[in-house]
Parts: C-alpha cells; structure tokens; sequence
C-alpha cells in the first residue's frame, strides 16, 4: 500500500480554518467531508485526520498521525513526544494569570499560598516552580474565567487574546506566563517516504510564509536618485532597474519585508520616489 503522510488538523474550532487554508495555499486541497474522521487530501499524499486539539500531541507521538497542526500552549501541556518543526504565525495568544480587579498585586510573590484555577496545570506547575512560588492549582476545564467570581479561586490561569473575556469579568491581567502560536509538530519515527513528504510540505509552508511577510515593491524615479532610492531597498536580491520612455528615469523594482515597511515606504517618497506600487506576493520560492 502507498504511504501517505497522516496529517492531524483540529477538527472544529480556532485553529481548523487557518489551517486547513495553510494546506490550500501549500496546493494541498482537502475535500469537504461531511464530518468524516479521515479523508484523503487531493494533489498531495497525504491524509487528513480531523481531532480534538487536546488528542493531537498524543496521537502525533504514538505514530497514529506523522504531522499535526496544533497551538504550542497544547503541545507543552500535554508534554508528549513530538517535534515542534515549524512555528505558523496563527492561533497567537497567551497563558497568563489574571486576577480580581479588586486584588491589586505587586509582584509574582504575592501569589504565593493562592488559589489559582486553570486548563493548564502542567504548564503553570512548571513556572511557580521556576519562580519558586507555592499556590493551589485548581483544574477545570471550561469557563476558568468565572472561578474567582463563584468563589472557586483567587486567581486563573487562562489562555488571553484580545482581553475582553477578562475585562468582562472584572479580571485584569497580572502575568503572561507563556506566548503561544499555532506550531506543526512532527512525530519522530516517521518512515524515510513520509519524512520526504514532510519535508517537501514544510519547503511549501516556508514558501508561503515569506511570502506573506514581504511586498514587492516598484516605484518610478529620477535617476540621479537611483543610489540613494537602492539603498533603502535592501531586500533579498538586488533591485531591478528598468530605464523609462521618460527621459532620465527608472523604474525600481525590489522586495521589501513587511516589519519595516511603513519606514520604508516613507524614505522611499522622502528620496525622490514616484507611482509606488505595492503588490502582494503569493510564494517565494528560495
Ligand atoms: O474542541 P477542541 O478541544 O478541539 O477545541 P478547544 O475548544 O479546546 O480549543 P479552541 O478551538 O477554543 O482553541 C484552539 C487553540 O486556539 C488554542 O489551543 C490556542 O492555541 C488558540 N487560541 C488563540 C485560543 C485563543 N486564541 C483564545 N482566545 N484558544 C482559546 N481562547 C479562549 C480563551 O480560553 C478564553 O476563553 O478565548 C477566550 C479569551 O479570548 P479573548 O479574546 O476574550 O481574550
Ligand atoms: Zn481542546
């Protein structure tokens, strides 16, 4: 039988849409199953399996999938046997501690001897540990926001993105003890024909990610600006320089990555520069 690569990916929630995009963008297209368990992916040897984010890290360790899309806050609580091989720059939050807006602490210290509920015991266990404090976990599993209020906790531990499930609660952020992303984590007894499969799905995952974090730029300019217009164009390649039908001018063409970008732009304009375009790229192939 032919081997394919067994791809563990949420089955609903945050994560499964962002995902399953990633797979589209790589080429890889995953047929709409009606909510099948398994189903083979179309263009790629690959089959998908739909889970319960909290079951990936286990399954990816005990080789009943090879690969998974998971956020690290699950990976490093569950704690199983996986490689994280590449970070995905979705899922973005973070565990913290958060506390009654009516507490007002100062340090870590003065968690010392509370009671702090959480989905997280592992990952907060290690850091009071760390910082050598001594609270009670509490664990539960859903609604942690709530347990100050019914008089459960002091404090939580919870997963934070925009902050508005505290606020409403009248908790306030104290601590971020971990930030976290969606990561692909990779068991480590794959077969020699399913890690040349990963390897060429994490070549186009790269492709796709560089690409989302550069522009391509072209711009029209006077000659004489060329040199200083280049040198804010430090890009990946050197720029091209195209002459214009209008007499002493170019056209510059050039990649620019998206963390300085606005700067960029404004040095460019600042330098002479004229008709900026800026176009998105769809892969960068290396
Ligand atoms: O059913 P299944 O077990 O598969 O899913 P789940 O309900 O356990 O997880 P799900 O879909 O809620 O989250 C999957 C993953 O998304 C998490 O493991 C994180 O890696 C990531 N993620 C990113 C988040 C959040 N942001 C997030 N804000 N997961 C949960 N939250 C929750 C948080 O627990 C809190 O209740 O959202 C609330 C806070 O959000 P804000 O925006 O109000 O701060
Ligand atoms: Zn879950």
């Amino acid at each position: 039988m032919q081997e394919k690569l067994r791809i563990a990916v949420q089955k609903s929630g945050r994560l499964s849409e962002d995902s399953l995009k990633l797979l589209k963008e790589c080429g890889i297209g995953v047929p709409n199953g009606n909510n099948q368990l398994k189903i083979n992916a179309e263009n790629f040897d690959a089959e998908i399996l739909f889970l319960r984010d909290d079951d990936i890290p286990e399954y990816v360790q005990d080789g009943v999938a090879d690969i998974g899309f998971v956020g690290e806050n699950v990976v490093l609580e569950k704690n199983k046997t996986a490689d994280i091989v590449e970070r995905l720059g979705y899922g973005k939050c973070r565990l913290s501690i958060a506390l009654p807006k009516t507490r007002k602490k100062r340090t870590v210290k003065d968690l010392d001897g509370m009671k702090i509920a959480t989905s997280y015991p592992f990952i907060l266990n290690k850091w009071l540990k760390q910082n050598r404090l001594k609270a009670d976990i509490h664990v539960i599993s859903g609604s942690v926001e709530i347990a100050p209020r019914i008089g459960l906790a002091d404090a939580i531990c919870d997963l934070v993105s925009s902050g508005s499930t505290l606020f409403s609660n009248e908790l306030y952020e104290f601590e971020t003890i971990l930030k976290s992303e969606a990561v692909l984590i990779s068991g480590k007894k794959l077969s020699p024909k399913r890690r040349a499969l990963l390897e060429k799905l994490l070549f186009r995952i790269r492709s796709v990610k560089k690409a989302k974090y550069n522009k391509y730029v072209m711009l029209n300019a006077p000659n004489k600006s060329i040199g200083k217009i280049c040198s804010y164009l430090p890009g990946i390649n050197s720029p091209t320089i195209v002459p214009l039908a209008k007499k002493d001018w170019s056209s510059v063409h050039s990649v620019i990555s998206e963390s300085d970008f606005w700067n960029v732009i404004e040095n460019l304009k600042a330098a002479g520069a004229e008709g900026i375009l800026i176009i998105p790229i769809e892969k960068m192939i290396d």
